[in-house]
């Protein structure tokens, strides 16, 4: 059989890579992941707002702004198999709340303070990680490109 590798983008938030960085590091290292590009980066006000702007017009959206501004991330290609959704599902859900209860190991039960504050950012899909992978890292050439096919990628 042929798995062919898959590229995510993931972001440790400032606070968690404060406070957290070694063992979140730990953890994405034991889940089996291969660090492909790897960036610390302080976001401008202007690059967080893009970087956000789906989420432009939500009530938490300047808190949002603030918080992804006040130290540098971590930006991260994370490849493996699946990468998207096993990415996902290490980090869990958005509020720290409902990771504690569906999924404890998780890196946001873990290591998030609040829903808005919860510590890691990954990709909802593949259209979205190449999205940020060339909004962070530019034109970069990653091993089996996703979605070589040109399909719409499942969600
Ligand atoms: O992909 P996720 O980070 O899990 O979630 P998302 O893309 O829906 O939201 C992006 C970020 O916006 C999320 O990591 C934290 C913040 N956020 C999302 N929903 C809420 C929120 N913040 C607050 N305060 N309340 C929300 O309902």
């Amino acid at each position: 059989f042929f798995f062919p590798v898959e590229h995510t983008f993931a972001t440790i938030k400032p606070d968690a890579l404060e406070e957290h960085r070694d063992e979140i590091m730990e953890r994405i290292q034991a889940a089996g992941f291969t660090i492909s590009q790897i960036k610390e980066t302080r976001l401008s006000q202007e690059m967080a707002e893009e970087f956000y702007k789906e989420h432009k017009g939500k009530p938490f959206f300047d808190q949002l702004i603030n918080y992804m501004c006040r130290g540098p991330c971590l930006m991260m290609i994370l490849s493996k198999e699946n990468a998207v959704q096993e990415w996902r599902a290490l980090m869990g859900p958005t509020d720290p709340t409902e990771a504690q209860t569906s999924s404890p190991d998780s890196l946001r039960s873990l290591f998030a303070n609040s829903v808005l504050q919860n510590a890691v950012h990954g990709s909802s899909n593949l259209n979205q990680a190449q999205e940020k992978i060339k909004f962070i890292f530019g034109d970069i050439e990653l091993e089996k490109a996703n979605n070589e096919s040109g399909a719409e990628p499942s969600q």
